[in-house]
């Protein structure tokens, strides 16, 4: 693609930039430096590299007069950003032998860094993701979120029950981040809507303010720096003087405690957890902030708000920030005249609407009387949006239904482009959550199907696949992912296929490494390690697994010598708080493990492990050591996944039905490379309709009948035997997700994917397939649909032309 920018530093300069920041930025010398310190030198030698693309992409963007994107997301799921930075500007390895000659391990400095966990999974990775590709592609955009005191909670196991802990990354400084004090905005609540003189004024109950935190991110080589802006709540005034001076010291501070709980703590829930107020007041604290941010950024540069949509692209990352129709019609309406329509046309010019959902109970509402309460100026505007829709289309659709706000027919109806996240999901948004908004708006639901950034999700997380990369088909697939399919043409070559599993093994030994310095745990490396990494969900199925994994058990002790392939079977992830179903499946997982770890019968040939507190950077060790990557959903169900792609790009391959992008990740590495079982959407659907679904099936599987029958009986549960009752009954009984229709096909699925793995070159061949067909799923990929078909933006890389 554009020239590369080789670093301009040698290693002595680079150490001597970090042994200055020890001194005058952490105070400290090098002889009682802590590994906090030189972790916060490094970071600070990489920043000032960040800064001169930052200023220089500003520079470029500002004289352009151009498009700029702004990405609203509830969420960013970073991670660690060090070795990020450090691969983006080409300092990787400077770094390490600076780190060294300082007599420190790099490795160990880089792990020192907290992951910033600003997202619960998919949703906000991707977003993180974004920000990469926006960069690399350099295109001018900002993301806008809110900086969560606390991220997502930190999980750990007592007794196998998952327990919850508040995460605390700002405990430490956040070195990456710029304090934008002059930057900030009034946020209103509540209060009353009067007419005066003509005029509708909102006059608000409470006040906070929104205060700016920056942070750069550098694309690849350099070349490009867009910023990720995030919004913290801060009282309109810090003290309350008056009562101060009356004494009262705890009303004195009641302003400031109200401000500060808006952006203290990301909601751990990964689907709607409807009516909490202060969720509401959360994504309209962060939308009004970020719609008045770049309103006041246009104008300063002398806009005329009727071109808006020719300078302004608003993603809105779900229905999160869908307030932004609604707030964007208020401002133009009341503070700049627009009449109504003219508002809406305007305003919708600006918007798109990404769904990342098909779950019906995950589509989010709002009480009426709860909105009217906290927004009642917008409600109103709703009313007004919802009577234009009425009037332009023969639609019956209501945004305002049963005593509700429907925020998906409000994202939908005030968005020029709706876009589902992979094939299948984008036809089943036509089909079904939308079908009757498709009809009255044709054309307007579209596909970007996700992807992921190569940059984090391989070079800089598998070094040793990397380096084969590098020697095999040059360095130019980092920005142009496609370039991989050079590798299809040494599939067939022995030596090449004996380094790919090199690699392979080397990242399963850094896995086992890590495993034993953390938990203490042994694992053996010539086992398959199978993998099921996500959020814990009933329709993500990881019962099933479990259940196969019980399954095998048994019958590996009745018939130990019959040539097992050794498996591993990790898994990893969190529940929210709330869900209890989710809770007992954790449990029972750890249950289980507990009992077949111990059989000296099955040990050899089956374990089961859980590492608590699955997150990126746990992600980021797994992955690479990975040899079957589980993506099991009910198909229909989740609606892209992004896990399935980093697997498959790390030469995973993967065990999944035909749901969400793996319907489009096994077109591309072919059928032959993917262990494809269960029933389709459509076959899932027609299932529901026969009467007692799940008891036939179970009563057809007297291997899975059995299985259950332990489960409930107390066999991995001998201190409370009755724990599992309710789990098991739940799926004889409902089974919504069809775990006991697809057990069968699953488990055969799986005896078929143990002999694949005993022959050892013709696996790896298939691995290496994978790794060379996925370069599609490129975070680049998708965010040049995007530009191409939703924003209308170029790039502002001279060499990169589009
Ligand atoms: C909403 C309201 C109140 C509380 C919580 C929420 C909430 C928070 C997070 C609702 C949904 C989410 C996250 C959803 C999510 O991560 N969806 C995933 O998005 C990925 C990126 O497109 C897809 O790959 C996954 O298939 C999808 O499940």
């Amino acid at each position: 693609m554009s020239k590369s920018s080789v670093p301009t530093i040698s290693v002595s300069d680079f150490s001597a930039d970090i042994l200055r920041h020890l001194k005058q930025s952490l105070g400290k010398d090098a002889r009682h430096a802590s590994l906090y310190d030189w972790r916060m030198s490094l970071s600070l030698a990489l920043r000032d590299h960040v800064v001169d693309p930052w200023f220089e992409s500003t520079r470029k963007t500002y004289e352009a007069r151009g498009k700029r994107v702004y990405y609203l997301s509830m969420e960013f799921l970073i991670g660690r950003l060090i070795e990020d930075v450090a691969v983006n500007l080409g300092f990787d390895a400077i770094a390490a032998q600076a780190m060294q000659s300082l007599g420190q391990d790099y490795a160990e400095v880089v792990a020192n860094e907290p992951d910033a966990a600003l997202g619960n999974g998919g949703l906000g990775r991707l977003a993180a993701c974004f920000m990469d590709s926006l960069s690399t592609l350099g295109i001018p955009a900002y993301g806008y979120g809110i900086r969560y005191e606390h991220g997502l909670f930190e999980q750990h196991f007592e007794d196998g029950a998952q327990m919850e802990t508040a995460e605390t990354w700002l405990a430490q400084r956040h070195v990456w981040e710029f304090e934008r004090p002059e930057v900030s905005y009034p946020i209103h609540f509540g209060g009353d809507v009067v007419e005066e003189m003509g005029k509708t004024i909102w006059r608000a109950g409470e006040t906070v303010m929104a205060s700016a935190y920056d942070t750069p991110v550098v694309g690849w080589q350099g070349r490009w720096a867009n910023t990720l802006r995030l919004w913290a709540a801060t009282p309109t005034t810090a003290f309350d003087l008056e009562s101060f001076n009356r004494g009262d010291y705890m009303a004195a501070s009641a302003p400031e405690a109200l401000a500060r709980t808006i952006s203290r703590v990301l909601y751990p829930d990964d689907t709607t957890d409807i009516g909490k107020e202060l969720r509401l007041k959360q994504e309209y604290f962060f939308t009004s902030a970020s719609i008045q941010d770049l309103l006041r950024r246009f104008l300063s540069e002398g806009g005329d708000l009727r071109a808006l949509p020719d300078h302004v692209a608003i993603q809105l990352n779900d229905t999160h920030p869908a307030i932004a129709g609604p707030e964007l019609v208020r401002i133009l309406m009341d503070d700049h005249g627009f009449e109504v329509a003219q508002a809406i046309s305007t305003a919708r010019g600006c918007l798109a609407y990404t769904n990342h959902t098909l779950l019906p109970e995950a589509l989010e509402r709002w009480p009426e009387d709860l909105f009217i309460r906290v927004l009642p100026r917008h409600h109103r505007i709703i009313q007004l949006i919802e009577a234009a829709h009425l009037a332009a289309t023969t639609s019956d659709i209501r945004i305002l239904e049963h005593g509700e706000v429907k925020m998906g027919e409000l994202a939908f109806i005030m968005a020029h482009h709706v876009n589902g996240v992979s094939a299948l999901h984008s036809d089943l948004v036509k089909e079904t959550v939308f079908s009757d908004l498709h009809a009255d708006y044709p054309g307007r639901i579209i596909n970007q199907t996700n992807g992921i950034t190569p940059r984090r999700w391989l070079y800089s997380c598998n070094p040793p696949l990397r380096n084969l990369i590098n020697e095999t088909i040059g360095t130019g697939w980092p920005d142009d992912l496609q370039q991989l399919d050079g590798l299809s043409d040494h599939v067939g070559d022995a030596g090449f296929i004996e380094k790919f599993q090199v690699a392979k093994d080397a990242n399963k030994a850094r896995l086992c490494d890590w495993l034993h310095k953390r938990d203490g745990v042994s694992l053996d490396p010539h086992a398959m390690f199978d993998v099921q990494i996500k959020r814990i969900h009933e329709y993500k199925r990881q019962l099933m697994n479990l259940l196969e994994t019980v399954a095998l058990w048994n019958e590996i002790r009745e018939n130990p010598n019959a040539g097992w392939t050794p498996r591993v079977k990790i898994f990893g992830g969190k529940a929210a708080p709330g869900y209890v179903v989710a809770k007992e499946i954790i449990h029972l997982i750890n249950d289980a493990a507990t009992i077949i770890n111990a059989d000296p019968v099955t040990r050899d040939y089956l374990q089961i492990v859980y590492p608590e507190n699955y997150n990126v950077s746990m992600a980021e060790i797994l992955i690479p050591a990975t040899d079957l990557s589980e993506q099991i959903s009910t198909a229909g169900k989740e609606a892209s996944g992004t896990g399935n792609m980093k697997f498959a790009l790390n030469g995973a391959p993967t065990i999944g039905t035909l749901d969400g992008a793996n319907v489009e990740i096994r077109d591309c590495v072919g059928a032959d490379n993917f262990f494809l079982f269960g029933l389709t959407a459509a076959q899932v659907t027609e299932r529901r309709s026969v009467p007692e679904y799940a008891r036939r099936a179970v009563e057809a599987s007297p291997r899975l009948a059995r299985v259950l029958k332990q489960i409930e009986s107390g066999v991995f549960s001998p201190s409370d035997k009755a724990r599992y009752h309710g789990l098991v009954q739940g799926l004889m009984n409902h089974d919504y997700f069809l775990v006991t229709c697809d057990f069968d096909s699953y488990f055969d699925t799986q005896r078929i994917v143990d002999k694949a793995f005993a022959d050892q070159p013709s696996w790896t061949r298939m691995a290496a397939l994978n790794t060379a067909r996925v370069g599609w799923f490129s975070s680049d990929r998708t965010i040049s649909g995007y530009a191409r078909d939703i924003w209308k933006t170029p790039s502002l890389i001279a060499s990169m032309g589009s």
